[in-house]
Order: C-alpha cells, then sequence, then structure tokens
C-alpha cells in the first residue's frame, strides 16, 4: 500500500477509480495516470489488474441498457484488460472526477483541458477511465471489482481517521 502524507482535517473517503482498457494499452499513459494518483495525496488502498467478461460489463452498466451507446461501451469495456484502484483521501469521490473531467472527451478538451479525459481520451465511450460517483455507488463498485475487500472492517481496523473523522 502507497501511502502519502496524510493530515486527518476531515474524514478519509474511499472510492472506485478504473483505467479502461483504452489506457490500459498503453504503458506510457498508465505510468502517467498512476503517477497522477499519488500525486493527487490519493492513498491506494488496493489494485487490481482485471479483464471482464461481457456479462460483467452488462452488468455494471445495466443502468444504462437501451441507451444509444450501451452496445458500444459493454463491447469496449469487455475489449481488453483494466485496472482497478480503491482509492482513499478526503473527498476522494469529489477529487477523482474532477481528476478526470467530464464523461465526453470533446467536453473536457474545452472546458477543462487539464482533466485525465482532455488528455487521454479517444471518443465518448473510450474515455480512459471511471469514478464512483456517489458513497453508496462507490461501495457498490468497490464490492463488484474487489468483491473480497471488506469495507466496513478496512475502515474500522485500518485507518484512524475514519474512525475519528478528525
Ligand atoms: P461517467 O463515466 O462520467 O460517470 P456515465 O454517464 O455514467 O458517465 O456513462 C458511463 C460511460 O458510458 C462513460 O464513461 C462513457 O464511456 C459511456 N458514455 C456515456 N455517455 C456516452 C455518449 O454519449 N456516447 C458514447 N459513450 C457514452
Amino acid at each position: 500500500m502507497v501511502r502519502p502524507t496524510l493530515h486527518c482535517a476531515k474524514a478519509l473517503q474511499l472510492t472506485l477509480a478504473v483505467i479502461k482498457p483504452d489506457a490500459v494499452a498503453h504503458p506510457l499513459i498508465m505510468k502517467a495516470l498512476h503517477q497522477r494518483i499519488l500525486e493527487s495525496n490519493f492513498i491506494i488502498v488496493r489494485r487490481k489488474d482485471l479483464k471482464w467478461r461481457r456479462q460483467d460489463s452488462e452488468r455494471f452498466y445495466a443502468e444504462h441498457s437501451g441507451r444509444f451507446f450501451y452496445q458500444r461501451l459493454v463491447e469496449f469495456m469487455s475489449s481488453g484488460p483494466m485496472r482497478a484502484y480503491i482509492l482513499a483521501r478526503e473527498d476522494a469521490i469529489a477529487h477523482w472526477r474532477e481528476l478526470m473531467g467530464p464523461t465526453k472527451v470533446y467536453r473536457a478538451r474545452y472546458t477543462s483541458p487539464d482533466t485525465i479525459r482532455a488528455q487521454y481520451g479517444l471518443t465518448d465511450t473510450r474515455n480512459t477511465t471511471h469514478g464512483s460517483d456517489s458513497v453508496e455507488s462507490a461501495h457498490r463498485e468497490i464490492a463488484f471489482f474487489f468483491p473480497e475487500f471488506q469495507i466496513e472492517d478496512w475502515m474500522k481496523k485500518e485507518e484512524p481517521c475514519f474512525r475519528t473523522g478528525q
């Protein structure tokens, strides 16, 4: 586990961050994204390389079934290896989403050129990264990618910041 210096000014929060197959295919982009995570004061709680079957992709993105991009998305997300991280820091969910930038790459390039999706995204579907968008989805998505990881246990045992909220 990599631990940057951490000031427990606020309670830590967990989020799920995923590097999608378009970025995993490029080692230099992977390296840059890993560096970006460390520089942004996230604790890397867990890391896993994996590849989805089509049905994993369908299940994870079930809320989008019926949307015009669903089939394309499902196919893309099961097309190659991914890297998943459980990240922790204050306001981890918002910080990772801010780092990623808007969903649509053309909008990211226009409005937030410093973001990951603006810099490395290829298309609206092949947009480099995923990040949970709420505490509820973070817990659900962490369980999806890391079924062996016990969130409550980790918060209680490993991180005093979770307990005290200081
Ligand atoms: P998010 O990943 O920024 O949270 P969601 O709306 O949850 O955005 O969409 C999930 C994923 O579906 C996106 O990351 C992207 O890969 C794909 N997607 C979303 N909207 C579009 C679109 O309009 N065209 C093509 N792909 C899309």
